[in-house]
């Protein structure tokens, strides 16, 4: 299974392609577009989201509600596009004199993007690496979640700190089901929403105070069996992949698993999961300190992937620059944008944990169609169990 994205920020839409997925699977197109609107109605969000209103059109790779095997084809409108046609235009008059760029931030891909792809407006750079392009993963990763929960798979991102701001209770539902209803029902997508108005206090000071702000997330997946992934090979330890994925996201810094970064502090016999067996229900663990992982394959354990965003570089008092066009100290441009999408950026992490996932499932088990994947993924889990 392999995916690919194209489109620019204020461009006519956003492409996706998402080959290798299993033929015969039922899609829910509402409940795709119901992601979407997740996305976008994080609190801290700017105007532009207020203009969209992102829903997918498939054009291909699925017919009458099914998926038939073929690479499935996404595409998802700019509706602000009408707003930049003359700028932005595949072939618009001198685009190169409307809305140029000289100024770049500091902290985003426009100056090292410029000087790598020769342009002299930074908007050739800075319109493909717009966290626009996130709208697309969420489509696509919505599109692997609907496989995964196919096989049991259930996986939820959801924020733990925002500017500093952390969450005080650390007791929240443990079935996925709850903790969905609870993440989905509150626009900082929190896990105890009893903190919801505290989180948005620190948005409406970053806010007040002209800056932005980072901060943390998580993403649980519940149902895996044990064995996914491999330790034969770095590139086949599928926390090094899922690792690699999340920090692929814009804005992502830092990723951990488990007790993460505490483990370092720990004392051996402390930090690791001692194993028990039942008649039952086979091996399994007294504790999750390392997240799901042992060798870079799951053990059985629910995964728990820890991310952390930084503030967003483009600052509505902007920092200190260089302007490429005259070399002069300037300060760098003020684009829309937004406070903080930290909570967009759970739902992101999310999308991507279910890509990466998908993907392992359906290159380790057979998977030319949902059937022949549901057969292969259960007799390997019934062989896991009765050892
Ligand atoms: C972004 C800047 C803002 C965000 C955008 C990412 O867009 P604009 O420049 O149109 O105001 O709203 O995010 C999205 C459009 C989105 O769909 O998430 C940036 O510079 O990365």
């Amino acid at each position: 299974m392999q995916y690919l994205t194209a489109g620019e920020s204020h461009g006519p839409m956003l492409t996706g392609i998402l080959t290798s997925m299993p033929a015969n699977v039922a899609l829910n197109i509402s409940a795709i577009n119901q992601q979407l609107a997740l996305r976008q109605n994080g609190y801290g969000r700017g105007g532009r989201m207020k203009i969209e209103q992102d829903t997918v059109t498939i054009t291909a790779g699925m017919r009458a509600g099914r998926t038939t095997g073929s690479p499935l084809a996404l595409l998802i409108k700019n509706r602000d596009y009408a707003h930049w046609q003359k700028i932005m235009g595949a072939t618009a008059d001198n685009p190169d004199q409307l809305r140029v760029v000289t100024r770049p931030r500091p902290g985003h891909a426009d100056l090292v993007g410029g000087l790598k792809y020769d342009q002299q407006d930074l908007r050739n750079i800075l319109e493909r690496a717009s966290a626009r392009s996130t709208a697309m993963i969420v489509a696509l990763g919505s599109i692997a979640g609907q496989l995964l929960a196919q096989l049991g798979i259930h996986a939820i991102g959801y924020v733990t700190g925002l500017g500093g701001q952390t969450l005080a209770n650390t007791e929240w539902p443990t079935n996925m089901a709850t903790l969905r209803a609870v993440v989905e029902s509150n626009d900082m997508r929190l896990p105890d929403t009893s903190q919801v108005a505290a989180f948005h206090g620190a948005v409406d000071a970053a806010k007040a105070a002209h800056h932005t702000i980072g901060g943390q997330i998580t993403v649980q997946v519940a149902g895996l069996i044990p064995g996914i992934g491999s330790m034969q090979n770095w590139r086949e330890r599928l926390d090094g992949r899922l690792a690699g994925a999340i920090v692929s996201i814009p804005a992502i810094k830092a990723v951990s698993f488990g007790d993460g970064p505490a483990l370092g502090e720990m004392a051996g016999n402390a930090a690791q999961d001692d194993i028990t067996w039942t008649p039952q229900g086979g091996y399994t663990r007294a504790s999750n300190h390392l997240g799901g992982f042992e060798g870079g394959m799951t053990n059985g354990q629910p995964l728990l992937i820890h991310a952390t965003m930084k503030p967003i570089p483009t600052q509505p008092r902007g920092l200190p620059t260089v302007d490429i066009a005259t070399h002069e100290t300037a300060q760098a441009v003020n684009e829309r944008a937004d406070v903080t999408a930290v909570p967009a950026a759970s739902l992101v992490a999310q999308a991507m944990v279910q890509l990466t996932l998908a993907q392992e499932i359906t290159a380790q088990f057979s998977s030319a169609t949902l059937a022949d994947l549901r057969s292969s993924y259960q007799q390997f889990a019934q062989r896991m169990q009765d050892r």
